[in-house]
């Protein structure tokens, strides 16, 4: 039998390489998506099927979070074996500015997805894995986190997916669900939100190379961070719902950098060398050497980064570090993709996407035209 799978988020970065994994197993997928104005589907059209085609493997279904109907009726009509929650208000900076809806959509949206699989009586067959956080522990109680580390989560998001990862603990326990929290400490891709610290690094520095943008404006600069890459993350995801019993686990690579050091990195792609000046809010990045052809726009001296106090949080977390011991004795996980790796790839990516926005600058539509003829 085909097994079915129903992911909310398809659309985001996890999502997307969640519905990927799936079908590459095998799996009858079925996913989320909000509807919005302009289309939001960037990330999984390449895996689109037209309706009309014989023997699709992937569905797509309006819905939201926030809707308990929809979401009842969904899992009515799908009565999937596994469901992912990925879907969420993730930015944990917006939910400073967007608290309640924040609450909204990744609290009472993890219970509304609980509460209508039992409601339909899929209590025991239905598996849940709910996509839980490193931002639980918040201000740090010890180093490195694991799965027994105290939580305290620092903000809106956080308190949201703290209500999340309890409801799911609870169901577990209190009706036998089978339902597990993955921790997955931060994790990136070509495919992560341009508003993310690592994706507006790679991102930024492409540009600043291209001589589309003259300066990088960053937050807290100090802040430490166990990245991974989220395509080694989402197949911990499967994992986690394939034994026998439910476990929550952390995911992480065991490894910290701070954001400065991710700069460094990610300038080093482009042959380029950095000096760092000042602290706190004069903090600036300065180019020391140029290397190669890859940053034609850039030349000694050039301030590239500099810190604007407006991406401070209220409450920060200043330290991460993961522990995923558990998920490697019990499962044999272990990631794939180095730091470096995960750079070069980022890196390339939005090289390649500021080159091309550079060359239509440049030389316009019509040059493209021409080599077209
Ligand atoms: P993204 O922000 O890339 O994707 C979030 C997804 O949720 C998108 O598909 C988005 O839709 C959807 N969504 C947002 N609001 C709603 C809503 N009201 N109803 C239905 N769907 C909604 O997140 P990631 O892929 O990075 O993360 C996946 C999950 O894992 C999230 O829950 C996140 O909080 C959590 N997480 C992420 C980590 C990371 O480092 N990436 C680490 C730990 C946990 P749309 O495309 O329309 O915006
Ligand atoms: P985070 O990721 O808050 O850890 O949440 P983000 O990349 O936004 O920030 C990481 C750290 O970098 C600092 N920072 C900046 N962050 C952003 N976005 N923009 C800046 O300019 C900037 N400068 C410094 C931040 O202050 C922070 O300390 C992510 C999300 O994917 C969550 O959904 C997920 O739960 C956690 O990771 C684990």
């Amino acid at each position: 039998m085909t097994k079915k799978a129903l992911i909310t988020g398809i659309t985001g970065q996890d999502g997307s390489y969640l519905a990927e994994f799936l079908l590459n197993k095998g799996y009858e997928v079925h996913g989320i998506k909000r509807r919005s104005s302009s289309l939001n589907t960037s990330r999984i059209d390449h895996l689109y099927q037209d309706p009309h085609a014989s023997n699709r493997n992937l569905f797509l279904h309006y819905g939201d979070l926030s809707d308990t109907s929809n979401l009842t009726r969904i899992i009515n009509d799908v009565r999937p074996d596994e469901v992912y929650n990925l879907g969420a208000q993730s930015h944990v900076a917006v939910s400073f500015e967007a608290p309640e809806y924040t609450a909204d959509v990744d609290a009472i949206g993890t219970l509304r997805l609980l509460e209508a699989i039992r409601f339909l009586g899929l209590e025991k067959t239905t598996r849940f894995y709910q996509a839980s956080t490193s931002e639980l522990y918040g201000l740090v109680q010890e180093i490195p986190q694991k799965e027994t580390t105290p939580f305290h989560p620092r903000s809106p998001y956080a308190v949201a997916k703290l209500y999340a990862y309890w409801i799911a603990v609870n169901y577990r326990e209190a009706y036998g669900m089978y339902a597990c929290n993955g921790i997955l400490f931060n994790h990136e891709s070509p495919r992560r939100g341009e508003t993310f610290v690592t994706r507006k690094i790679t991102r930024g520095l492409s540009n600043i190379a291209q001589g589309l943008e003259q300066c990088l404006y960053m937050g807290n600069m100090d802040s430490l961070r166990d990245w991974g890459h989220a395509k080694d993350y989402v197949r911990m995801q499967w994992m986690m719902l394939q034994q026998d019993n439910p476990q929550d686990y952390v995911i992480a690579t065991g490894k910290q950098y701070s954001v400065r050091q991710f700069i460094e990195k990610s300038a080093a792609y482009l042959g380029i060398t950095l000096r760092f000046e000042g602290n706190g809010v004069d903090e600036q990045a300065i180019v020391e050497h140029v290397e190669g052809d890859l940053a034609p726009a850039l030349k000694a001296g050039d301030v590239i980064v500099r810190v604007d106090p407006r991406y401070f949080r209220p409450a920060e977390v200043e330290t991460l570090l993961g522990d995923p011991s558990k998920a490697h004795q019990d499962l044999g996980w272990l990631p794939e993709i180095t730091l470096e790796e995960m750079i070069d790839e980022m890196m390339a990516h939005d090289l390649d996407q500021a080159r091309r926005h550079a060359l239509l600058k440049e030389h316009g539509f019509d040059v493209a035209l021409q080599v077209e003829s």
